[in-house]
């Protein structure tokens, strides 16, 4: 089979290889349904012979069917929730309809017990991305309700296969459950957020991908976890990244380590070149040890002689954004990052009182955007359809925060008061402690749309803001 009959028969199978044949033919075009049922299921997150775990899913599986679409393509997907509480789906990264995107309290009323939702919206942008639980999704994506979107662009990428690779971190018990009792925890909203001790990729602890030399692989990387930014290492391998959160970048090597915080993706192509029976790994590094998540095992080469050199790696066609900034008059606010452990907030102001820590910390209320917490009656920015909104972030507390903006992908243009020169963008940026980040869009998409922290318990302990763009 050469390279070309190789990609036809991928394109229409576009199964991965995690994802059970029955429920992976989702079809979303304009006439078909998608099924999406919150319910609870088991999935076998511990090693083999160990015990399933109970789990929130999506049909009951984590990750949840994955849903593959041409770019332009509508998604029809009915949310049946068969659980005990509301929820809803967030459509991350997609610059969708505002009555679509998932917010219960803000762009619809969550879906009661019993109770389902249609979605339906059309993609314009080709890439990466994912869906969630957008109600209380510190304990619902904690439990499992996410899975992976991903949109095809109009011409097939010229690539031998495509693998994806979601990264979760769970917290789990002795008996493989998920830790309960630590759900709500006040010490993780205050520090880092829910971290997990149980790493999974696919929704197991381990992932082979066959692979064989000479092949060259696009690679999705996709963080689900609630709160661990990972640090990954592909040793030997020399990945290029060509997409940051859906968006194509000028083509670039990796480094040493990929960097993913919550919520973020990374496309990767990787040029396989090793000898049948080899293998190459994928790791997570941690302070304390190194722990392989994944590994491309070397198959039979196909034919020894037909070996090509590997092709330069071409820039993906660019998505339909609006990325003319017009930073010369642009709708310009700052957001100031406070809070969390060890961090000095004497007070803030929740609910329209000023409040102080002592009492804020009573209602886990101890996070804070511009020493407010939480959601406001008016909106930080209030944006005509067409400016440009630039928004400074200043982390001035202890912690990273991965803030992530619905409806539009954003541009870092300052970082540390010096100008970033970079042809990303992104919807979730990693903002270290202390460090200043400046954020630019075109506000072109309608509507309410969340600002927030993607860890998602300090989300829930404060940090979220919205903007209005009419
Ligand atoms: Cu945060």
């Amino acid at each position: 089979m050469d390279r070309r009959e190789f990609l036809k028969q991928t394109s229409l199978l576009s199964v991965l290889p995690w994802v059970p044949a029955a429920i992976a033919a989702v079809p979303a075009g304009r006439r078909s349904m998608l099924e999406l049922t919150a319910r609870e299921g088991t999935a076998q997150l511990a090693d083999e012979g160990g015990p399933r775990t109970r789990i929130w899913g999506y049909n009951g599986l984590v990750p949840g069917p994955m849903i593959r679409v041409k770019q332009n393509d509508w998604v029809r997907a009915r949310l049946t929730n068969r659980l005990t509480v509301a929820t809803t789906i967030h459509w991350h990264g997609i610059r969708i309809d505002n009555a679509m995107d998932g917010v219960s309290g803000l762009t619809q009323d969550a879906v009661k017990p019993g109770q389902s939702f249609d979605y339906a919206f059309q993609v314009p942008d080709a890439g990466t991305f994912w869906y969630h639980a957008h109600t209380r999704s510190w304990e619902q994506v904690a439990r499992g309700l996410y899975g992976v979107l991903i949109v095809d662009e109009a011409e097939p990428v010229a690539v031998d296969n495509d693998y994806v690779l979601v990264i979760d971190d769970w917290r789990l018990g002795q008996d493989a459950q998920i830790h309960e009792a630590s759900l709500g925890s006040l010490h993780d909203w205050s520090h880092a957020g829910r971290l997990g001790q149980w790493l999974t990729v696919n929704g197991k602890p381990h992932e082979k991908f066959s692979v064989e030399d000479g092949q060259r692989l696009r690679l999705r990387v996709v963080n689900t976890a609630n709160a661990r930014v990972f640090t990954l290492s592909f040793g030997a391998l020399k990945p290029h990244v060509i997409a940051f959160d859906g968006q194509p970048v000028t083509p670039r090597p990796l480094g040493k380590f990929l960097t993913i915080a919550p919520a973020q993706r990374a496309d990767l192509i990787i040029d396989m070149a090793a000898d049948p029976g080899e293998s190459a790994a994928v790791d997570v590094i941690t302070r304390r040890e190194v722990i392989q998540v994944a590994e491309f095992v070397y198959g039979h080469t196909r034919d020894a002689n037909a070996k090509l050199s590997a092709p330069l790696i071409s820039r993906l066609p660019a998505n339909p954004l609006s990325t003319a900034l017009d930073l010369t008059d642009p709708v310009r606010t700052g957001l100031l990052m406070e809070g969390g452990a060890m961090s000095g907030m004497k007070s803030a102001i929740l609910k329209g009182e000023r409040r102080s820590i002592q009492e804020l910390i009573k209602q886990g209320a101890v996070w804070a955007f511009n020493e407010t917490v939480g959601m406001t009656d008016t909106p930080l920015v209030s944006a005509r359809r067409g400016q440009t909104v630039v928004i400074d972030l200043r982390n001035q507390n202890r912690w990273p925060h991965a803030m992530h903006l619905h409806g539009h992908h954003f541009k870092v243009i300052e970082r540390e008061g010096s100008a970033v020169d970079d042809d990303a963008w992104r919807d979730t940026e990693l903002v270290q402690p202390g460090e200043s980040v400046s954020i630019a869009f075109v506000a072109d998409n309608p509507g309410k749309w969340l600002l927030h922290c993607h860890m998602l318990e300090h989300r829930a302990g404060g940090m979220t803001t919205w903007l209005e763009i009419t």
